[in-house]
């Protein structure tokens, strides 16, 4: 059944978007939170990177937790609550709460509109299932609906979209999950693994350019929202490989010498500076567990794709 409350309309034009985007730009090294890609479009866009081949990661981790369900199943035992941090991947929770007759779901998402689709899509298949989308930033702590008290708690965090938190922001974001979720609470989160470069860099930046287009879809947005002039077509897409730091970053190059205002700001971009709009941090074996261990999570298990392409860590608070 699905349990629905009202929420306030979202304001159209986020203060906290108008804020990121005139501070980042401002920034010596221009920068802007990887949140604001995930406009409807931008969601879109994604989607469709999800599909592409040589975008690895979303099929690699479907297959894996298809293919190790009935061990991940055994490990965290049946029935209970599954919460997951975000709710993009109908395809994946289907496999979960399947495979542990889950009692309850709980997608969190800041998205009211894309939760309560999804939500109501799911309800309509699992009627057995009670499902209760809640609207708030799952990077804060979350207060959940007492219909899960006393249930066992399943936090369900895949897509590696961990990977787009520094780690001091990504311990912080576990320390928060396990607040929410409470002590003797199990997490399973999905890693991607550091693999070869050119491997990393087909997959941010395909020759199909979708992910081109879902990079630049950022400015396209700051133009409509923010009254911006942004020439659109002077920043190419880049992905590149930050050794040092174990992740791929995206930026947008300038690639002549622009000048263009957003909310009546002028900001000046000499040819090839770029600004910097995505991390994606990739993680071997220790690093991974380290990870988990940092933000307050003991691993108790952890499966790995073939050629250890991408990682699923059970853990315990
Ligand atoms: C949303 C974190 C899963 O980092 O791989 C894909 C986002 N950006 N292509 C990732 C993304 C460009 C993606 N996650």
């Amino acid at each position: 059944m699905l349990k629905t409350f009202d929420a306030p309309k979202a304001d159209p034009v986020d203060p906290a978007f108008r804020r990121d985007v005139l501070a980042g730009l401002a920034e010596p090294i221009p920068a802007i939170p990887a949140r604001w890609l995930y406009d409807r479009r931008g969601s879109e866009l994604f989607d469709d990177i999800t599909r592409l081949s040589s975008y690895y990661p979303t099929r690699t981790e479907t297959a894996l937790l298809d293919a190790k369900m009935p061990e991940i199943a055994a490990r965290v035992g049946k029935g209970g609550a599954v919460v997951e941090f975000g709710a993009g991947s109908a395809t994946k929770i289907r496999l979960l709460v399947d495979a542990i007759a889950a009692t309850a779901y709980v997608p969190i998402d800041i998205s009211g509109d894309y939760l309560r689709d999804s939500a109501a899509q799911l309800d309509a298949d699992l009627p057995d299932l009670a499902v209760y989308p809640v609207e708030a930033d799952f990077t804060k702590t979350v207060a959940l609906p007492a219909g899960i008290e006393g249930m066992p708690r399943l936090g369900f965090f895949p897509g590696s979209t961990i990977g787009n938190f520094v780690p001091s922001s990504a311990t912080d974001l576990l320390y928060n999950f396990r607040a929410t979720l409470g002590t003797g609470a199990r997490l399973l989160i999905g890693m991607d693994r550091v693999k070869p470069v050119d491997r990393l860099i087909a997959a941010y930046d395909d020759p199909e350019g979708v992910t081109a287009e879902f990079n630049r879809n950022l400015l396209t947005r700051i133009n409509r929202e923010l009254n911006g002039d942004i020439p659109v077509d002077a920043f190419a897409h880049e992905a590149r490989w930050n050794d040092m730091l174990a992740r791929i970053e995206m930026h947008l190059v300038a690639t002549r010498d622009v000048s263009f205002t957003v909310e009546g700001e002028r900001f000046s971009f000499a040819k090839g500076r770029s600004i910097h709009t995505e991390n994606s941090h990739k993680y071997g074996p220790r690093g991974g567990r380290l990870l988990l261990l940092a933000g307050g999570w003991t691993p108790i298990a952890e499966w790995n794709a073939p050629e250890d392409d991408f990682a699923l860590i059970l853990a315990e608070a």
